[in-house]
């Protein structure tokens, strides 16, 4: 190792973040325009990737460095046209680029409304494919402040595509989306009230899956003690060891083969957002990689 740590995630040095012979790619996608509440998601992948640098790489629970595989960090997609509409073309190609080279993507946004295109890529290239939303809102609105691809509708454009979808950590929705659950709804909510404890809650939303998923975590669905730098907080939020268990599990029982992490609105006095961001998404390659090996 140099005597400074690169910029990219995890500091890594060329040979571990070279494209070429990374099985991951970091892609940072900076965009924000229809945030509802607190502002600064555009600013969360650098956040994230600035944490990781500062991370111990060996992962105790696994008993190796997932960074091995190589994990390789683009540049920020700069968005020339700020429309939702534009946004999705510009997404759709970049991830649709990365999986040509069989890459394993994780989007950093940014805003929710990214996950639609990175999603779609994705479905293009495997097929049928499923999604876990982990998030504290359910996300299906059918528009919001007059927009079909607002953050507030992300979950809404994508069950009618996806092939089996499990919300997980949820507490917050309108009336609308209450209503088009119950009337549509045909996969499991996993409220999180029901999440606090066991792993009952685990067992229903891994059974509502096939066997290729999608993960999109929107940083709100964990509790705010934990990351309180976000949009919009909600209290009654998954805690830490809960949402690993239940990632590593995922990894195990399904084909994960793409995922994002969305909404992380950092503030330099609370890093420890920053830093869980950067810890649950090298913990979540390293789960893929140790259900490679059985
Ligand atoms: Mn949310």
């Amino acid at each position: 190792m140099p005597d400074y740590y690169p910029n990219n995630f995890g500091g890594l040095p060329p040979e571990l973040s070279g494209l070429e012979s990374s099985r991951f790619v970091i892609l940072s996608l900076p965009y924000e325009v229809t945030t509802s509440y607190g502002k600064g998601t555009k600013f969360g992948p650098r956040a994230i990737i600035e944490a990781s640098r500062n991370m111990e790489l060996y992962d105790d629970e696994l008993g190796f460095e997932p960074c091995d595989a190589g994990i390789h960090t683009t540049e920020d997609i700069l968005f020339h046209d700020a429309s939702p509409r534009a946004m999705v073309d510009t997404v759709k190609e970049a991830v649709a680029y990365y999986l040509a080279a069989g890459k394993f993507v994780v989007a950093l946004g940014g805003e929710h409304n990214l996950t639609f295109p990175v999603f779609l890529a994705h479905r293009d290239v495997h097929g049928d494919i499923g999604i876990v939303q982990i998030d504290a809102h359910a996300d299906l609105r059918e528009t919001y402040e007059g927009s079909p691809f607002n953050h507030a509708c992300v979950m809404r454009r994508i069950v009618g595509c996806s092939a089996g979808t499990a919300q997980v950590g949820i507490r917050s929705l309108s009336r609308e989306e209450a209503d088009f659950l119950k009337e549509r709804g045909t996969w499991p909510v996993l409220w999180a009230r029901d999440c606090q404890a066991g792993e009952e809650w685990m067992d229903r939303a891994i059974a509502a899956l096939p066997p290729k998923v999608y993960l999109t975590v929107d940083v709100d669905g964990l509790d705010p003690s934990l990351v309180p730098c976000t949009g919009t907080p909600e209290p009654g939020g998954l805690q830490w060891y809960p949402t690993l268990s239940f990632l590593r599990r995922l990894c195990a029982e399904r084909s994960v083969i793409g995922m994002d992490v969305m909404e992380l609105a950092p503030d330099r006095g609370h890093v420890a957002s920053d830093f869980l961001v950067a810890r649950l998404i090298y913990k979540i390659l390293g789960f893929i990689q140790a259900s490679d090996r059985g």
